[in-house]
């Protein structure tokens, strides 16, 4: 069963924080960005999850009740506002190329969930009946290079930055982070926050993008997801964009790309072969993150939208849906967690049978992990 052990997030919530002054200029966001030394948060280890069906990544919750100090200190970073068209100028013209392109989804009716959930308890189901306007969605996950033009820009820090640590799977670190590591979460072991990981340093201080800057971005928080959404003049999508959009047209699948998971025997995402989580055999290739739009696309030409990366969507999280017909849905008006859609590099069948287009799993927004990225959406194509 699915369970939230606490809300700790209320302090986090975009609607109980003002809006700040607008501030447009790199030197000033670091500023305003920045956390003192000793003055990190921690985190704290809650899982409840079922191992059977669990890689135990929803778990993964940052304590921020720790100190009141922090708080203030991180309040401004929630609202996303200050990242939007009218609060700053966006990318500047002869930067457009850095974002990913758009591909036009033309809505309409579609079915979303499913009555034949791989994972009852996260709310697969039941099937409903969504119908939504035409949108725009980014054909990849957002990449190392793409959040580095972003950062570059505006001298944003990532909540991982400030906070001072992020999840990351134990199979990926070095021997020497390995030794440092002084807790990890309690359901979940191969979880374990590692001091100084962030986007630059996925496997901790002692790893770097260097050689990966075409791959997904992760250890961003939705926060720091919805800043760049902001910034690029994006959006993150709704649950149910990100989901017709998975299904690539096709009706009642499992897939992106059908019912079978390995068509003619060939890999179409990138997943977990072997015995989670102790022994990845790679056979589609890639232990961590691949480079973005390394499998088929779907029918709609989107890459990715299931394995690789986990993606952030705007919609909180919640397990309880009606069948009644719904237009433009946006999820729940409040919650404690973000939904993520489409499962990552570490999902396997017998732990996170969640790399299909109806499963679905939830973080608190400011949780970040080494398999948790994002893409946008627009609602025009500017
Ligand atoms: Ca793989
Ligand atoms: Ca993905």
């Amino acid at each position: 069963m699915v369970t939230h052990t606490q809300n700790s997030r209320s302090a986090f919530n975009p609607s109980k924080v003002h809006t700040h002054t607008v501030n447009t200029h790199p030197e000033q966001w670091a500023a305003i960005n920045a956390v003192a030394p000793g003055e990190q948060l921690g985190v704290r280890c809650l899982s409840s999850e079922s191992q059977s069906t669990d890689c135990g990544c929803q778990g993964l919750k940052r304590d921020v009740t720790v100190d009141v100090r922090d708080e203030n200190k991180l309040e401004h970073h929630d609202d996303a506002n200050i990242y939007s068209k009218t609060a700053n100028e966006g990318p500047h013209e002869t930067e457009r190329d850095i974002r990913s392109k758009l591909v036009l989804l033309q809505g309409g009716w579609f079915m979303m969930g499913t009555d034949d959930p791989g994972i009852p308890q996260d709310g697969e189901g039941p099937q409903r009946r969504v119908r939504l306007d035409p949108f725009y969605i980014e054909e990849h996950e957002v990449t190392n290079q793409q959040f580095q033009h972003f950062t570059n820009q505006t001298g944003y820090i990532t909540e991982a930055e400030r906070f001072g640590d992020s999840f990351v799977f134990e199979g990926l670190l070095s021997e020497e982070v390995k030794s440092t590591l002084s807790s990890a979460v309690a359901a979940a072991p191969w979880w374990s926050p590692v001091k100084g990981a962030d986007w630059r340093h996925p496997e901790g201080p002692d790893s770097t993008i260097e050689h990966r800057m075409n791959h997904p971005v992760l250890h961003v928080s939705w926060s720091d997801a919805q800043a760049y959404c902001h910034w690029a003049e994006r959006r993150l999508p709704t649950e149910a964009e990100w989901e017709l959009a998975c299904r690539g047209g096709l009706q009642d699948r499992l897939y992106p790309w059908g019912n079978k998971l390995m068509p003619r025997g060939q890999h179409y995402a990138n997943l977990w072969q072997g015995d989670f989580p102790n022994h990845n055999t790679a056979e589609d290739g890639y232990a961590n993150t691949s480079p973005v739009m390394s499998f088929p696309a779907n029918g709609f030409g989107l890459y990715d939208m299931v394995g690789n990366a986990w993606e952030w969507t705007a919609d909180w999280w919640n397990v309880h849906h009606t069948t009644e017909d719904k237009y433009n849905p946006k999820g729940p008006e409040t919650g404690t967690d973000r939904v993520k859609k489409g499962g990552s590099y570490m999902c396997h069948k017998s732990y996170c049978y969640r790399y299909r287009c109806a499963a679905r799993s939830q973080n608190t927004p400011d949780s970040s992990a080494s398999n948790l990225g994002f893409r946008c959406t627009a609602d025009a194509e500017p």
